[in-house]
This record gives structure tokens, sequence and C-alpha cells, in this order.
């Protein structure tokens, strides 16, 4: 764990030096606390500034497999909407579940996964929903 947060560190060093800029650190949290059985997994991925979020979370699918998630898109400008992380599906007719996207700050985000652009350090919470409305 040291060892390859130390390289990870030389890799970001090295890509200062270049005039690359230096990634973006970002944790994201599957969190299902509402139906057994609960779970919550966590993955922190390293993007270019500028990456939407629809790009971090297909990263924390490729590095852990509890992760593994679906889309619908949505046209433009609303793109994709998750419907289903670690095979949970969000029924909305009849249960009203959903996976709500949260910020680092707990509130849910006023964008979906392929707008919203995560700064450095932020944790993003998909949390299982139940009920609630997002306006
Ligand atoms: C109802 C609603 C929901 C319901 C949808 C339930 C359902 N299946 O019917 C629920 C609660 C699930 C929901 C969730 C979210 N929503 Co919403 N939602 C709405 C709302 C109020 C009405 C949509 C509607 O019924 N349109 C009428 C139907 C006939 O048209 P439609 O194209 O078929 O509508 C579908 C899409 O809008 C889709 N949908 C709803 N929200 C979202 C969000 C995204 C990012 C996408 C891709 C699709 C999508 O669900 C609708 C039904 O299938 C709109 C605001 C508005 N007034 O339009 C916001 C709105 C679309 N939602 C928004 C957001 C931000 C979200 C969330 C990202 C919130 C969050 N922090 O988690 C989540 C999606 C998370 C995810 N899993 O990806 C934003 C989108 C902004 C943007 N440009 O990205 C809007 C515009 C509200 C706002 N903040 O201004 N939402």
């Amino acid at each position: 764990m040291y060892f390859t947060s130390s390289i990870s560190a030389i890799i970001d060093f090295f890509n200062f030096s270049n005039d690359c800029p230096a990634p973006n650190h970002v944790t994201l949290i599957a969190r299902n606390q509402i139906q057994s059985p609960n779970f919550e997994f966590r993955q922190t991925v390293r993007k270019p500034p500028g990456t939407p979020l629809i790009r971090y979370l297909e990263s924390a699918a490729d590095q852990d497999s509890n992760f593994k998630f679906n889309a619908t898109y949505f046209p433009s400008p609303l793109g994709y909407s998750i419907g289903c992380i670690h095979g949970l599906a969000g029924i909305w007719t009849p249960d009203r579940t959903w996976w709500k996207i949260l910020g680092s700050d707990g509130q849910g985000l006023q964008l979906g996964v392929s707008s919203y652009v995560p700064e450095d350090n932020e944790v993003i919470t998909f949390e299982f929903t139940k009920g609630g409305h997002c306006e």
C-alpha cells in the first residue's frame, strides 16, 4: 500500500515537471443502507482536471468490480443516468428507489454523471435512496 502510493506520488511529480496538469484524486463511494444485503465500497481514482464524473466511475469499475454499473443515455444535455450499481437497480415504479449522487458536502448534485466535473480531493457518494426528489 505504502509502496504503491509512493510510486503514484513519483508519477504525479514527473507529470507535473512535464507541464502535464497534476491529476485530480477523487474518491467514489457506492453505498446501500436501505436494502438487504447492505454494502459500501470505496475507490480512489485519478483523472486529469476537467474529466466528467462518468469517466471516474468507469475507472472505479475497472479497478474494483464491486463498482460495476449500468447507465441509460438520455439525449443531451442530460447524458447518462446511473440505473444499477453492484447489481442493485433503482426501480422508480413502484418502489421509488434510485441511485442518488451526493457531493463532498453530502448534498445531492444538481448535475448528472455526464455533466458534473469533480474537483481534486472530492468525495462523491452514490447512495441507494428511496423516495425523495432531485429538485
Ligand atoms: C423526476 C426527476 C427525477 C426522478 C426520475 C424518476 C422517474 N424515472 O420518473 C429521479 C428522482 C430518479 C431523478 C434523479 C436524478 N435527477 Co432528476 N429530475 C427529475 C425531474 C424533476 C423531472 C423529469 C421528468 O419526469 N421529465 C418528464 C419526462 C416525460 O421526460 P423524460 O425525458 O422521459 O424524463 C426522464 C429523464 O429526465 C430522467 N431523469 C431524471 N433526472 C435525471 C437526471 C439525469 C442526469 C439524467 C441523465 C436523466 C434523468 O428521468 C425521467 C423519467 O424517465 C427533472 C427536472 C425537470 N423539471 O425536468 C430533474 C432533472 C432532470 N434531474 C436532475 C438531476 C441532477 C438528477 C440527479 C443527478 C440528482 C442526484 N443528485 O442524484 C439524479 C440522477 C442520478 C443518477 N442515478 O444518475 C437535473 C439534471 C440536470 C443536468 N443537466 O444534469 C434536473 C434537470 C433537475 C435540476 N437539478 O434542474 N430525477
